[in-house]
């Protein structure tokens, strides 16, 4: 007989069935990327949370498993795990205020994960993104290639949304750069944002300037202040799907991502935001911008204060 469906599908876990884990996963089965087991502590939520969007996706024609489980036995072999399991801000707080809590859960999702997969890329989308990250490394023992946070497509997508807005042009003509920790001392670099390659600092008066970074420093507290009810995540899961996407289709992208320093910038032994290579392989190359020495020391404070997290823990 004449299969039409002879090859193993990519397999990508989401554990967090959350919101940010849903979205992902509706994402992902939309796009025909591969199949997906959303997987979570809660029983029953990450069942009936597959048993929607398979009826979603069959009223929209698409056809990707997707599974629910509170298994990680179902999670087995995966090529890429995205975790999403912990809590998000409530009004407030600040990502830091998660760290404990949020650090037990992913040494235990991580640890559980991975031993079923141990050839998989890890993403890591849970608060405090920085710490989380190189503590899902930690705990891992993955090459660190093979671990990357999310959180710069998002701070890179505010700012240009704030640029846009306050430009009225499209979005799709802006590109920005944002370097750092996923927190107060993000670095958004105006000097390295442009408008079709024109950088905004000769489109945009320096008042202007400073408000769109103030308030791409505060994207996720605005959006946490608005709900009243938990953060983000339209965005937070478009951001965690095009990374995924270059992974699983080797796309060779250049993001900003948390990743592994081993003297690039000046920093070592630390995951943070920098613009990176991704492929199927995880981070292929990190990549070092030019930094005058006052953005130097602006990233090196924002290293110092993920750095104060992690020696906490
Ligand atoms: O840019 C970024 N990296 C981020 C990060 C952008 C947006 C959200 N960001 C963080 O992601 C946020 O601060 C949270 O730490 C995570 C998840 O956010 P989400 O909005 O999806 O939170 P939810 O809706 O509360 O979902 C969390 C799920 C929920 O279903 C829990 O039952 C589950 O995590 N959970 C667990 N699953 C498995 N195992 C354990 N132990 C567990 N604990 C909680």
């Amino acid at each position: 007989p004449t299969q039409i469906k002879d090859y193993r599908s990519p397999k990508v876990t989401v554990i967090g069935a959350g919101n940010v884990g849903g979205m992902l996963a509706q994402r992902i089965a939309k796009q025909n990327l591969a199949d997906v087991v959303l997987c979570d502590v809660v029983q029953g939520k990450p069942q009936g949370i597959a048993l929607d969007l398979a009826q979603a996706h069959t009223i929209s024609n698409h056809d990707r498993q997707i599974i629910g489980t509170n298994d990680y036995n179902d999670t087995k072999d995966s090529d890429v795990i995205v975790i999403t399991a912990g809590l998000p801000r409530k009004e407030g707080m600040s990502r830091n205020d998660l760290l404990k809590i949020n650090a037990s859960i992913i040494k235990e999702v991580v640890q559980k994960a991975i031993a079923l997969s141990p050839n998989a890329i890890l993403l890591i989308v849970t608060n405090p993104l920085d710490v989380m990250t190189y503590l899902a490394w930690q705990v891992s023992g993955l090459p660190p290639q093979r671990v990357i946070g999310m959180a710069g497509v998002l701070d890179a997508a505010r700012f240009q949304t704030f640029i846009a807005m306050e430009l009225g042009i499209s979005t799709a003509d802006i590109y920005t750069t944002v370097l750092g920790g996923h927190g107060d001392l993000m670095l958004p670099l105006p000097r390295l944002s442009t408008v079709n390659g024109v950088p905004i600092t000769e489109l945009l008066s320096e008042e202007a300037i400073a408000r769109l970074v103030e308030r791409t420093r505060n994207g996720g507290a605005e959006i946490v202040k608005l709900l009243q009810n938990g953060s983000a995540y339209f965005a937070p899961s478009a951001a965690a799907y095009v990374m995924v996407e270059a992974i699983i289709s080797d796309r060779h992208r250049i993001y900003p991502a948390a990743a592994h320093l081993t003297g690039e910038y000046g920093l070592k032994d630390i995951f943070m935001g920098v613009p990176v290579q991704i492929g199927r392989q995880g981070v292929e190359k990190v990549i070092e911008l030019k930094l005058t020495e006052d953005e130097l020391a602006a990233l090196h404070a924002s290293a110092a204060s993920i750095q104060k997290s992690i020696d906490l823990l």
